[in-house]
This record gives structure tokens, sequence and C-alpha cells, in this order.
């Protein structure tokens, strides 16, 4: 662990309490002007750290701050070892951030995770709307051998790594919605977005960016009313756990790196249609409102099986379709 990471944990082990740089230094046995930087670091970061002098630092009680050091806490061995990680306050876009750093040589694991976005995108030119401090903005990138068709599976692998991670962490039982979105007690607190450059000489991607944004507490001014009846949030405060957004962030990264490594095994897709919110339910297809479909499974190939109201049976492809369910009418 760096001297910062130290100098978090020791702060962590005794909030609220006063420490001195000196106490700090001769306990983790580092100079003064070592703790002095990290202090610094940590503060840049956007920690709450007051300094009183002849008292000494003390963290402030509450505080959920996406931090490289707190997020590199919870991150497994491998993934520890491969991620780039960038920290941003405002982007317009994670995605967007990360499609030009990939243009210009970016390598395969730069995760970029941010505290707002003032222009976050959804699929088909949709918005995804991303309040300061209350979500999770990150994209990862990736530099896969396949083609455009198997990229889908990038999306379907980071639904089942955001499921697991929030079963995890928060014993939540999240639901995946066809294709890019987690549901959790019928509204939407997660939505993925993939976006990928093909090699026109070989068919294969160059890269794809993986984007996720997740609404883990409510927004200060709540959600706007285009989607107040849409969206939903993990947590609804109160006994809130430490240094949650880190948690998950660092948690979907360790199940991203799992999932990934036989990403062409398609090993996630059994958890992805087990947790799918939509088996069983009626749907209609964005477009055509009039016919009610009736959702049998999800394929192999990741598309929804449904049943039209004549009986034929039909698999929608997600690049073509997005489905909405059938509220009683
Ligand atoms: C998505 O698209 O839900 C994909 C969202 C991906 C966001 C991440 S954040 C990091 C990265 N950087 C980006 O710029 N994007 C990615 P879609 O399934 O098309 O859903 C968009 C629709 O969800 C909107 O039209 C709204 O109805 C609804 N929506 C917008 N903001 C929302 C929010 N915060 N929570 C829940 N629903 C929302």
């Amino acid at each position: 662990m760096s001297v910062k990471q130290d100098v978090l944990q020791y702060f962590m082990e005794h909030k609220g309490e006063y420490i001195s740089g000196e106490e700090l230094a001769v306990g983790l046995q580092v100079s003064r002007s070592a703790i002095w930087k990290a202090v610094k670091n940590l503060q840049a970061e956007g920690h709450e750290i007051k300094a009183v002098t002849n008292k000494g630092y003390c963290l402030q009680s509450s505080h959920d701050v996406l931090s490289e050091s707190g997020i590199r806490k919870y991150m497994s061995e491998d993934v520890l070892n491969h991620v780039k990680l960038i920290i941003e306050n405002t982007v317009d876009s994670t995605n967007t951030r990360l499609k030009v750093m990939a243009g210009s040589g970016a390598e395969e694991w730069t995760v970029m995770v941010a505290e707002e976005q003032t222009a976050g995108r959804g699929r088909m030119n949709r918005s995804f709307y991303s309040p300061s401090r209350t979500g999770i903005y990150m994209s990862i990138l990736f530099r896969p051998k396949i083609s455009a068709r198997e990229s889908l599976f990038i999306t379907t692998m980071a639904a089942v790594a955001v499921t697991k991670a929030l079963e995890n962490i928060l014993g939540l039982h999240p639901m995946i919605k066809w294709v890019n979105d987690i549901y959790l007690d019928s509204k939407k607190v997660c939505g993925i977005l993939t976006e990928a450059a093909i090699n026109v000489e070989n068919g294969y991607l160059d890269y794809a960016v993986l984007g996720i944004g997740i609404n883990v507490k409510l927004p200060e001014e709540s959600f706007p009313d285009e989607i107040k009846d849409i969206a939903g949030v993990l947590s609804h405060g109160g006994d809130e756990k430490e240094e949650l957004r880190c948690q998950i962030v660092a948690e979907v990264l360790n199940y991203i790196y799992q999932y990934y490594e036989d990403l062409e095994e398609h090993s996630f897709m059994d958890e992805y249609i087990s947790h799918s919110f939509l088996i069983g339910k009626k749907v209609y297809v964005v477009g055509n409102e009039q016919e009610e479909l009736f959702v049998k499974g999800i394929s192999e190939s990741a598309g929804l099986i449904v049943e039209h109201e004549d009986g034929r049976v039909e698999e929608l492809s997600s690049g073509e379709v997005s489905v909405k369910t059938v509220i009683a009418r």
C-alpha cells in the first residue's frame, strides 16, 4: 500500500479523532513530510480532512468520496495489477473521454470513473442523468479480439458483474432488464452502454468502451420529471456502508475481470438468464405498442425469445429493438 492509502486507513480506524502528524509518522514509519503530502493528496481527492494547529488531522465522520486509494483497497490482486484508474470530478461523458483516449492508443483496462457527467449518454442518443456525488459513472477500455456481433456480450457480462457486485456488497437482489438495464424494485438503478470501433480490415473490434452508470443515492434535487417514475436508487440513506461507491466500483471491476478472461465462453450467460427481469412478462416493442408479446426466454446468443399473440415465436435482437414491459392497461 502507498503512504496515502496507509494514512487513509489509519484515519478510518480513528474516525472523528484528531491525530498529530508526528503520531502518524511514527505509526506508519514514514517522514512527517510524506504524511503532509499524503494528507494534501487525500484532500485533493475530496476527503474531508480537517487540520487544526496543535491538535492534528481529523477525518470528518461522513465521507463517500470516489478516490483512487478508496477504490484500490477493494480490488482483487489481478485487477490491481492490470487497471489504470483515472478519477475525474466532472466530465462530459466517461465513454466519450475514453473513446478519444482509445483513438490515441490508450491501453486495455484503462478505467475512468467520474463524480458527475454533464452529457452522460444512453443507447440510441438517449441521455443518462448523472448528477454529482450520488452515482457511479465509469467506463472501461477493452481491446478484445472479437467480432462486432460478439461485443453484445461485453454488455451482458457487465450486467451480470453489476448484479453480482450489488448482491455481495448490499445483499440486494437486482434483476437484469434485457439487454442493458439493471432494475431494483421495478425501478432502473443502472444502465450500460457499450460502444465499439471496428477494424475494417479484419472485422474485429479495434476497441470497445464499456460504460456503466449506477444511481447509488437519491440526487439532492431528486430525479428530473422525465425519469422520476423510472429511476431508482440502491440506498435511501440511513445506515450507509463505508466507502460504498468505492466498494461497488472495485467489486464490479473484480467481476468483470473474471468474466472477461473467458468472454468468448459466455460463462456468465446462465447468471444473466437467471436474473432476467423480463422472462414470463408481457412486453411491447417500442414503436409498436399495439401488440403484446410474451417473453419466453433469452437465447444463448442473448436474443429475447418472444411469443406473438398468434402463437408465432421469434427471437428479437437487442441491436434492432427496445422493449418495455406492459403495465396493465
Ligand atoms: C442506458 O441507456 O441506460 C445506458 C446508460 C449508460 C450510462 C453510462 S455512465 C458512464 C458511461 N458514460 C456515458 O456517457 N454513458 C455510460 P438506455 O437503455 O438507452 O437508457 C436511457 C434512458 O434511461 C433514458 O432515455 C431515460 O429514460 C432513462 N434514464 C436516464 N438517466 C437515468 C438514470 N440516471 N437512472 C435511471 N434511468 C435513467
